[in-house]
């Protein structure tokens, strides 16, 4: 809606109701995969979680969380995930990486809490250690 139309039309007390509205949840938060672009079957995905509803802990359960996950065990490749979002302008930057091989889950860390309805841009790429070259980069856009 446009803000300043509202605003200019309605008094001070309705203005109070505007504020109410900007805390309405912006978007619902989203789990996407990430998979990387070495063809099929694909090497690995990295997963964001916008909610962590299995948290044991009711308060984390909002919280967002980043997996890397290695799929295949014979190509000599480990998987890095990253996740890039905003705040206030400035690049926030967080990443994970599956470096024992494939079949026994993927590594997934927390991240640092962010904000409900932020959006959140997932890179999944495959490594041969932790400091090499990322290559074949397979993104996906999430909500916190
Ligand atoms: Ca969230
Ligand atoms: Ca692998």
């Amino acid at each position: 809606m446009n803000r300043r139309v509202v605003s200019g039309v309605l008094t001070g007390v309705a203005a109070l109701g505007l504020v109410g509205l900007q805390t309405v949840p912006a978007a619902a938060a989203t789990t996407v995969s990430a998979r990387t672009t070495d063809g099929a079957p694909i090497g690995g995905t990295g997963i964001f979680w916008g909610n962590t509803t299995l948290a044991n802990n009711p308060a984390m359960r909002t919280r967002e969380s980043l997996g890397a996950c290695d799929k295949q065990g014979n190509d000599r490749k480990i998987v890095y995930a990253e996740a890039q979002w905003k705040v206030r302008g400035q690049w926030q930057y967080f990443s994970v990486h599956d470096t024992d091989g494939s079949g026994n889950g993927c590594h997934e860390a927390w991240l640092p809490n962010i904000a409900e309805g932020t959006k959140v841009y997932i890179k999944a790429c495959l490594k041969t250690t932790v400091n090499h070259r990322q290559e074949y980069c397979g993104k996906a856009t999430g909500i916190a």
